[in-house]
């Protein structure tokens, strides 16, 4: 698409929006400070850089074989600089500890520390790009049984809560470092395939582990603390340990970050719905936005109804400086790169569709009582021109408008990612 025609489309979108009382230049400005945070693990199939040997385990699963998977640190970096140059806006990497560069040596997860991420921290300053980060609790010897902070073994679950306060002094030392604070995110995969006789006991274990983990006080400047809940995983479809419930009654007691996957509930479930009801009791969430289909598949993120209604959700609730926005998917059947840049942009429309809805017109027709006005604008604003206002987004932060950006994703996967042999 050429400059030209960008620009006139959107000199028409604008007063169109104009019309319905929408300034298109603030909703650019709003979401221009929107950070998203992407997941390293989409590049190089959540396998990281340990060599433990273990498998993935967790209930995690990639499936697809595509060729160009990320190798190494350095690959990955330069992958996600790639696709950092197709997503209009800011960035953040979010990093798991198991992407640990500790050269030659052989350093176990409870021995972890921020000198094992100075690469990372560096290259990321470079870049202006922010990080996050997640305390790793699969792929691991000691978690092939499934049970990690609530394992009934001292021994074990001692190791895994060493494990999850390293990760919180790495972060906070990240965060620190980079100057933008950095989110700690706890995922487990303890649960049970069969039915359990004691739901409560590993409850109350994780509950505990939890409590030392976060014992320490750290720089809330520099480090945010977010606990992630699950339905249900492979291996885990009867018992999870950290349940929904769990979690919530945990954020809202201790005040910590929640962690809503959109891939982890019933699969007629939907968590655009809970962020108004969830953050009334807790402080923040973070969003680890994915595509389940019909279960937790992590497919790569499309603009769904769903992405659609989480943005709206987060506009309408004046909630985005509470909202934190990550994707969580892994597929290795396309391209890993585009998968970040189709995944992350669709996200980011989202956004931009929500923060050009006409707000003030809805509302008053539903304080009004007026439903047949809400039911007919709500439809006629979805034919509003956001993809106009969308191109024009591109344009100014110099990434590509339309169809521009495949031939630059072909181009890195001839010069690159095809190199590339297992
Ligand atoms: C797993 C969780 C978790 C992981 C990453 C790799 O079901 O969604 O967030 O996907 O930590
Ligand atoms: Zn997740």
């Amino acid at each position: 698409m050429s400059n030209k025609s960008t620009l006139a489309g959107y000199e028409i979108a604008r007063q169109q929006y104009a019309d319905w009382n929408v300034d298109t230049e603030c909703a650019l400005q709003q979401l221009a400070e929107l950070p998203v945070s992407l997941q390293c693990w989409q590049a190089d199939d959540v396998r990281g850089f340990e060599s433990s040997g273990a498998e993935l385990g967790g209930g995690l699963a990639v499936t697809g074989a595509y060729p160009g998977r990320a190798r190494s640190a350095t690959e990955l970096r330069h992958d996600f600089e790639f696709a950092s140059r197709l997503i209009p806006g800011q960035l953040r990497i979010n990093l798991h500890a198991s992407y640990a560069e500790t050269g030659q040596a052989r350093v176990n997860r409870d021995e972890l520390t921020v000198e094992h991420f100075a690469k990372w921290i560096d290259w990321a300053k470079s870049h202006g790009f922010g990080i996050d980060f997640n305390p790793t609790y699969f792929a691991h010897p000691w978690a092939e049984s499934g049970w990690t902070l609530s394992h009934a073994d001292d021994r074990i679950r001692k190791f895994w809560i060493d494990h999850g306060v390293v990760c919180r002094r790495i972060a906070a030392a990240m965060g620190a470092a980079i100057g933008s604070r950095c989110i700690n995110n706890i995922w487990i995969p303890d649960g049970s395939k069969d039915l359990p006789f004691d739901r409560l006991g590993p409850r109350e274990r994780l509950r505990e582990s939890l409590d030392v983990i976060l014992s320490e006080q750290l720089d809330e400047q520099h480090l945010g603390d977010a606990v992630e809940c699950k339905l249900f995983g492979l291996g885990s479809e009867s018992y999870v340990v950290g349940s929904h419930e769990f979690y919530l009654g945990y954020a809202a007691a201790r005040k910590t970050l929640l962690c809503l996957d959109s891939g982890h509930f019933h699969p007629t479930e939907v968590i655009s719905d809970k962020l108004s009801a969830v953050l009334l009791w807790v402080p923040e969430l973070l969003l680890h936005v994915s595509r389940g289909v019909r279960w937790d598949s992590d497919h790569v993120v499309i603009l769904s109804d769903e992405v659609r209604a989480i943005a709206e959700e987060a506009v309408r609730g004046q909630f985005l400086s509470r909202i934190n926005f990550g994707l969580d998917f892994f597929d290795a059947s396309i391209n890993r790169v585009a998968a970040w840049v189709i995944g992350c942009r669709a996200l980011q429309r989202a956004l931009l569709i929500a923060l050009l809805e006409p707000r003030d017109v809805l509302r008053e027709c539903e304080l009004r009582g007026d439903n047949t006005a809400r039911l007919m604008l709500m439809e006629e604003t979805k034919m509003l021109p956001y993809a106009a206002v969308w191109n024009e987004y591109c344009r100014r932060l110099d990434v590509p408008v339309g169809q521009a950006g495949l031939e630059e994703i072909r181009r890195y996967e001839s010069d690159v990612l095809s190199n590339r042999s297992e």
